[in-house]
C-alpha cells in the first residue's frame, strides 16, 4: 500500500463525524486518472453518475445517498486486480445503517438452538479461534441491472458493485462449533446493527441453511486487504460468504440465531430470488412464475482496458486486451475472446491464480489489425463447466447478470 493510500482522517474522527457532515471536505486525495472528473458517463441510458468522496473511499458513482449506495467506476477494475479498500462499492437496503460502533464494545450473539449461547467480542474471536486470510469476490445481485433489456425497477446499477480484495477472520463453523449446534437445527438467521426506518420496515435478516453455515471458507471477518473493514463495508465485523452473491455478506454483524425451521422473513424470501426455469429466465408479461433464491455467483468475465464506444489507437499495430474473469469458486479454467462479435474466439492467457474465489486476471494481444471498427467479446468458461451465456436471460430483478459483455471500439 503505497502513501497516498494513507487515510489523512483518523478512524475516530469519521465515526464521530458521521457520513453526512465530512462529505463536503476534501479530504481524500484523487490517485487515479479518473477521478479527475467529477461525472461519469456509463454506456446505457440515464447512466450519468456524480463521484461523490464518502469517508474513508475514493470518490465513488452515487446511486443514492440514505442510505449510502456507491459504485466503483468501471476504469478501476483495469488498474488493480485486488480492489483497494478506498474503491470497493457500498450497499445498504436501510437508511438506518450504522455510521458509528465502537469495536470494544460491538459484540457478535449467538444463540437459539445451541449448546452453549455465546456473546464475543472482537477480542474473543481473535483470541479464541484460527484466523484465516483469503482472496474473495463480492458481488451484488444487481451488479449490471441498468443493463437488463427490458429495463427493470430498482437501483441503476452499471457494472461496478463487484470487488475482489483479501479478508482475514476466522471461520463460522469454528464459531458454531464452539456453541454446540443442537438437534434438529436447519438454519441460521443472522443480522447486522442496522435498524429499520420505521416499524413497518422489514429488518434486514438473512439466512443460510446449517451445512452450507458449516463449510470452511465462510468467514467472520474483521480485515479487508490487512485493514480493519471500512465503517461502510462492514465494520468492525461481517459474514464473508465465498461464491455466494452479497446479500449473504451481513455487514456489521451481531447476531446468529440456529433455528429449526425456515426462515421466510422478507429479505429472504421476497427479494434475491430468480425464475425457476432452466436459464432462470422469464418475460415481463409472464412474471407469475415459482421462484428460488439466488444463491452462488454465475461465471462472468470482463474486457477493462476498453470501454464500449471508445476510438484508440494500435500500440505497434498491437491491440493489447486485459481483464478479469470469476465464478463461483471452481475456478477460471479458459477465457476466449473475439473481436468480430462472436464469429471467431482466441484463447486468452490466464495471469496468476490468486485463489479460486478471486478474479482471475487475462490478456491477449492481437497483431496486424486494420484500422476499423471491432466488436470485442470475452467469455469465460469455469472449471466446473459453466460457460457464460450469448445471449441474457431475463429476470424481474435484473439479477445475476452474466451474459457476454460487447464492447464495440474503433481503431484509428
Ligand atoms: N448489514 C447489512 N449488510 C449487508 C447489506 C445491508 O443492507 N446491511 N446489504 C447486502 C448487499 S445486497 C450487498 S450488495 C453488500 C454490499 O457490501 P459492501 O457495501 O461492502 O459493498 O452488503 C450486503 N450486506
Ligand atoms: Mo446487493
Amino acid at each position: 500500500m503505497n502513501a497516498d493510500e494513507t487515510p489523512t482522517f483518523s478512524r475516530r474522527s469519521i465515526l464521530k463525524g458521521g457520513v453526512a457532515s465530512v462529505i463536503s471536505t476534501s479530504l481524500l486525495s484523487f490517485p487515479y486518472k479518473a477521478f479527475a472528473t467529477k461525472l461519469v458517463e456509463q454506456d446505457f441510458e440515464n447512466g450519468t453518475r456524480e463521484l461523490i468522496p464518502y469517508p474513508q473511499k475514493y470518490p465513488l458513482l452515487r446511486i443514492t445517498t440514505r442510505p449510502v449506495h456507491l459504485e466503483t467506476p468501471f476504469s478501476y477494475f483495469d488498474q488493480s486486480l485486488i480492489t483497494p479498500n478506498k474503491a470497493v462499492f457500498v450497499r445498504y437496503h436501510l437508511a438506518n445503517h450504522p455510521l458509528n460502533i465502537d469495536p470494544n464494545k460491538h459484540t457478535l450473539t449467538i444463540k437459539g438452538n445451541v449448546s452453549k449461547a455465546l456473546q464475543l467480542s472482537l477480542r474473543d474471536l481473535k483470541k479464541r479461534f484460527k484466523p484465516i486470510s483469503m482472496n474473495v469476490v463480492l458481488q451484488c445481485a444487481g451488479n449490471g441491472r441498468a443493463l437488463s433489456s427490458p429495463r427493470v425497477a430498482g437501483a441503476q446499477l452499471g457494472n461496478g458493485s463487484m470487488a475482489c480484495f483479501s479478508v482475514t477472520g476466522v471461520r463460522l463453523a469454528d464459531v458454531l462449533k464452539e456453541a454446540g449446534i443442537g438437534e434438529g437445527a436447519k438454519e441460521i438467521k443472522y443480522r447486522g446493527t442496522d435498524e429499520p426506518p420505521l416499524p413497518v420496515t422489514p429488518a434486514y435478516i438473512r439466512s443460510l441453511n446449517i451445512e452450507t453455515a458449516l463449510q470452511n471458507e465462510i468467514l467472520i471477518a474483521w480485515e479487508m486487504n490487512g485493514e480493519p473493514l471500512p465503517m461502510l463495508n462492514g465494520f468492525p465485523i461481517r459474514l464473508v460468504v465465498p461464491g455466494y452473491f452479497a446479500p449473504y455478506w451481513m455487514k456489521h454483524l451481531s447476531e446468529i440465531e440456529v433455528i429449526n425451521n425456515e426462515f421466510d422473513g422478507w429479505f429472504a424470501k421476497e427479494v434475491y430470488t430468480v425464475p425457476d426455469t432452466p436459464d432462470h429466465g422469464t418475460t415481463p408479461d409472464n412474471l407469475d412464475v415459482n421462484k428460488v433464491p439466488l444463491t452462488k455467483l454465475y461465471v462472468r468475465s470482463f474486457i477493462t482496458n476498453f470501454e464500449n464506444g471508445k476510438r484508440i489507437k494500435l500500440n505497434k499495430g498491437n491491440l493489447v486486451l486485459r481483464g478479469i474473469a470469476f465464478d463461483s469458486g471452481s475456478g477460471i479454467r479458459a477465457v476466449d475472446v473475439s473481436i468480430d462479435g462472436g464469429k471467431n474466439w482466441i484463447s486468452a492467457k490466464l495471469g496468476k491464480d490468486i485463489g479460486s474465489f478471486a478474479f482471475r486476471p487475462w490478456t491477449l494481444t492481437i497483431s496486424g489489425l486494420a484500422n476499423g471498427t471491432l466488436t470485442l467479446m470475452a467469455r469465460a468458461t469455469a472449471n466446473s463447466g459453466e460457460v457464460q451465456p450469448l445471449t441474457q436471460s431475463w429476470n424481474s430483478g435484473g439479477y445475476a447478470r452474466n451474459v457476454v459483455e460487447v464492447v464495440n471500439i474503433t481503431v484509428i
